[in-house]
């Protein structure tokens, strides 16, 4: 069961799929962010909250409707791929030779805050099983 704090940081999803979110201004460089990795269709930064040494974002550059996983479409295989090949090559540049979790929030009982869908990528630490 999520805890009161996490159910706090929840955010309800948007009505309008195409609603821009911070990490719009993220990717647009308005907002500063710790980038790590960048290429034509995703960026990667650094989470601004860490839960552990290493907590990096990984978003489309586009969301194109992909507020979150639940939203996925066939069209969307592609970049999902992308997605988690490059949380691949980011773990491998931030030297999580020994094992990184992926995580990806949906909806408020994912505890999702940020309706532009995006991949956790977090090392550094021994993660623990089941996750909270
Ligand atoms: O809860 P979900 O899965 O939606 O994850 C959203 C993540 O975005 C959280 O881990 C937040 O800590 C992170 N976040 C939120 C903001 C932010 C950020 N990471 C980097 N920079 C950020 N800025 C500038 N502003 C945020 N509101």
């Amino acid at each position: 069961m999520a805890t009161e704090k996490q159910a706090a940081l929840a955010a309800t999803p948007p009505s309008n799929a195409d609603s821009p979110t911070i990490f719009d201004k993220i990717i647009n460089k308005e907002i500063p962010s710790t980038v790590v990795y960048e290429d034509d269709k995703v960026f990667a930064f650094r989470d601004i909250t860490p839960q552990a040494p290493t907590h990096i974002l990984i978003i489309p550059k586009v969301k194109d409707g992909l507020t979150g996983l639940s939203k996925a479409e066939e069209r969307h295989c592609e970049i999902l791929g992308h997605l988690l090949y490059t949380a691949k090559l980011v773990a491998k540049q931030e030297g999580l030779d020994d094992g990184f979790r992926i995580v990806i929030n949906d909806g408020p009982k994912g505890c999702q805050s940020v309706y532009h869908i995006h991949v956790h990528l977090i090392g550094g630490r021994q993660m623990n099983w089941p996750p909270g």
